[in-house]
């Protein structure tokens, strides 16, 4: 991390999850935009395996997806020599913060966020505290590191605009303490969908793995994957979701794998069929994982240089971290020597 280059550049903060594996719709939605924000930002980008544990994990299946995680990220393209990526849970400072946001958090703003409902509807056996107070502690993310810019998808705005309403109040009860964050919503193309019902998104938690492209898939799978993916009736290679959201879904594959806009597939196979379509966007797809897939597996293997990135991550977010929380726990009133 080369500060001096940093230092004046705006910052950026954003994290996933390590539940579940990595999907193509993961890279052109979140990670492709990480690696292009990296060269322009003074970026931190974080494992977020404290808010993973909101939902019941395999403790051997966490540490690995963590370790896959970091590995897969750097395999597509994030550089920890430009920005700074690292494990939550390795900086203790997160839920330190977060414990002190709590305070300042209304139990109605909680109970309004739309993924509390939604994930006690999903796990009615377990709907704990941890749960309830996730977008507080993705708030202490956020703020720890007086990011400008937070990149995230539509389902997370929501969470931002608690942040921004904690950091505003926060701010006013004491003096200026934290930069209200902003959302970045980017410019991504469409969102891609599950390949068995091109309606529902393509997630990593669909029961379905048919329906989903894993960063992991072999060339095989991929093939396979997308060979047997369900079409719309018709034959015709046109864009439009509404009527055709089998090979509006194909053709956005297609175009990630190729760069082509969806004018010119429309114009490359007019009067050819599905048939043609399929095995073409198959293999252009397969072509564009596997050098993905090969890094990650090089990377994977070596744990000690991933655990030496990481924790040079962690040291790094640490200098910031702390100093936002000195400057909080004074402004409360806590006795610092
Ligand atoms: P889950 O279904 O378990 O909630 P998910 O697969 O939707 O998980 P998230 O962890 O919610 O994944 O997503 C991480 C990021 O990846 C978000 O910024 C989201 O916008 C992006 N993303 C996830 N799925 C897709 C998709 N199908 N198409 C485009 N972007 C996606
Ligand atoms: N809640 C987010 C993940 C997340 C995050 C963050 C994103 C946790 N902390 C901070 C941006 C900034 C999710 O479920 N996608």
């Amino acid at each position: 991390m080369q500060e001096n280059n940093t230092e004046l550049k705006p910052i950026i903060l954003s994290g996933i999850q390590p539940s579940g594996q990595i999907h193509i719709g993961h890279l052109t939605g979140a990670i492709r935009n990480w690696v292009d924000l990296q060269d322009k930002y003074k970026c931190y980008y974080t494992i977020v395996d404290l808010h993973a544990i909101t939902v019941r994990q395999e403790p051997a299946e966490l540490r690995r997806r963590t370790l896959d995680l970091a590995a897969m990220f750097i395999a597509c393209g994030v550089d920890p020599d430009k920005c700074t990526l690292f494990i939550q849970s390795h900086v203790p400072e997160h839920a330190q913060l977060a414990w002190v946001l709590n305070t300042f958090t209304g139990m109605g703003e909680c109970s309004r966020m739309t993924q509390f409902k939604d994930k006690s509807e999903q796990h009615e056996d377990n709907i704990n505290v941890g749960l309830f107070t996730y977008p507080v502690l993705m708030a202490s993310d956020i703020l720890l590191y007086q990011a400008d810019l937070v990149p995230v998808g539509e389902d997370q705005k929501q969470h931002l605009e608690l942040s921004r309403n904690l950091a505003h109040r926060f701010n006013h009860y004491y003096s200026d303490t934290f930069k209200v964050p902003n959302p970045f919503i980017p410019q991504v193309g469409a969102r891609i969908m599950s390949l068995q019902e091109p309606t529902k998104k393509m997630s990593k938690s669909d029961e379905n793995e048919k329906g989903s492209i894993f960063l992991t898939d072999s060339t095989e799978q991929i093939i396979s994957k997308v060979k047997r993916a369900v079409t719309d009736s018709g034959s015709e290679v046109r864009y439009d979701i509404v009527n055709k959201p089998g090979i509006a879904n194909l053709m956005s594959l297609y175009q990630i794998a190729t760069g082509f806009s969806y004018k010119q597939i429309e114009s490359d196979f007019d009067g050819l069929g599905y048939g043609e379509f399929k095995p073409k966007v198959a293999k252009a797809v397969a072509d564009y994982i596997a050098p993905i897939r090969e890094s990650y597996l090089s990377l994977r293997k070596d744990e000690t240089k991933l655990k030496e990135i990481l924790t040079k991550g962690a040291e790094n977010a640490r200098k910031q971290a702390f100093k936002t929380l000195r400057k909080v726990y004074k402004k409360i009133g806590f006795v610092q020597f």
